[in-house]
């Protein structure tokens, strides 16, 4: 007998193909009644695949749940106290993503510094017949601070080292493994720094880390960049910040309340915007589609998924 997976919210094609032949899988999207369906039948499903997202009214509408999977390094989605009371396990598609999130704030670093996209715009515009584009920042052989010296801090660093930066990181404990600096103060990091990269996880412990006073400890010489969550800085004081020209710029993929962008950040011509595009190459994603499937498979194997949030 198939064990029962049901679906929230949307995952890729290919993946949905691989748990409709694995599992006797139903997408929760598919019900014109949710609330009715879950009331119905959500004591038949064993396992749980999902696009980030599963709060405690939901894993309380699935009593016979044995197993989460989640597409996405990133658990904030995931009410893990819920699960954790259950003994159920969160999978979730940690490293495989870790190369393509570290280009990616790379590349936010250098545009927000040298003005890629705004020089674009310029170009685009008809502009350049009228006078050069004015002169920006140079990003090699400059200070970074990374908050949050993970899986992917590490592969940010690696790649900073071929700019010759400088680096400094701020975590809560520091890391045994490396020689590069620990900052106890986020505070000290941010004034020490030019650019300031933040890749912690999000969630209520990490809320508005990137506060006013951590904005202002960068100056107005200083780029923030969020490839994190939006939880994670203080939006409004960022906008203010910016606004102000207390920071020289900032690079963001991710937003407090996503897809919506505040106006006030799309009116600056000091920011970089891109929409959540972390890991979203066809190489990362087909990769992370196959570790939902892998870790879902693993648990009804084995007992364990492949990886899991916490461990
Ligand atoms: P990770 O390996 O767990 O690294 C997280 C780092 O953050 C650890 O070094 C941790 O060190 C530090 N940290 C945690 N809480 C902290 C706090 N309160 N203050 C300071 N440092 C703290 O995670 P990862 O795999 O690198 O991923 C990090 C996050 O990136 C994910 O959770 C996700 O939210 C985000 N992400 C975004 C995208 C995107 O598309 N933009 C893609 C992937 C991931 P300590 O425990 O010692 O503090
Ligand atoms: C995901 C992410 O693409 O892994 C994470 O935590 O933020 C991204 O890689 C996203 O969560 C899926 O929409």
């Amino acid at each position: 007998m198939k064990h029962k997976v049901l679906q929230y919210g949307k995952l890729m094609p290919t993946l949905e193909q691989q748990l409709a032949e694995a599992f006797d899988w139903h997408r929760l999207a598919d019900q014109p009644d949710a609330r009715a369906f879950l009331a119905a039948r959500g004591g038949e499903f064993v396992g749980l695949a999902t696009a980030g997202f599963a709060d405690a009214a939901l894993i309380a509408a699935l009593p016979s749940l044995r197993v989460i999977s989640s597409f996405g390094v990133g658990v904030d989605g995931i009410d893990l106290d819920a699960a954790a009371r259950r003994g159920i396990p969160v999978g979730n598609t940690p490293d495989v993503l870790n190369d393509c999130v570290a280009d990616l704030a790379i590349g936010l670093m250098i545009d927000v510094a040298r003005g890629v996209g705004a020089a674009e715009r310029y170009l685009r515009a008809g502009q350049w017949p009228q006078g050069p584009y004015p002169l920006q920042r140079r990003f090699s052989g400059k200070k970074l601070g990374i908050v949050g010296l993970g899986r992917i801090g590490h592969e940010v660093a690696k790649r900073a080292l071929a700019f010759d930066m400088d680096i400094r990181y701020h975590n809560r404990r520091p890391v045994l493994d490396t020689s590069m600096p620990h900052e106890p103060s986020l505070v000290e990091l941010a004034r020490w720094c030019d650019f300031l990269l933040v890749i912690v996880p999000g969630g209520a412990a990490t809320r508005h880390l990137i506060s006013e006073a951590v904005l202002d400890a960068l100056g107005p010489k200083g780029y923030l960049v969020n490839v994190a969550r939006g939880s994670v800085v203080d939006e409004p004081a960022l906008v203010r910040a910016l606004q102000g020209r207390r920071i020289a710029g900032a690079a963001l993929d991710v937003f407090e309340r996503e897809p919506q962008v505040p106006p006030e950040l799309m009116a600056l011509d000091n920011v970089v915007l891109v929409p959540h595009i972390g890991s979203a190459t066809v190489e990362t994603r087909a990769a992370m589609a196959q570790r939902v499937f892998d870790n879902l498979k693993s648990f009804f194997d084995t007992g364990k998924p492949i990886s899991q949030a916490g461990l």
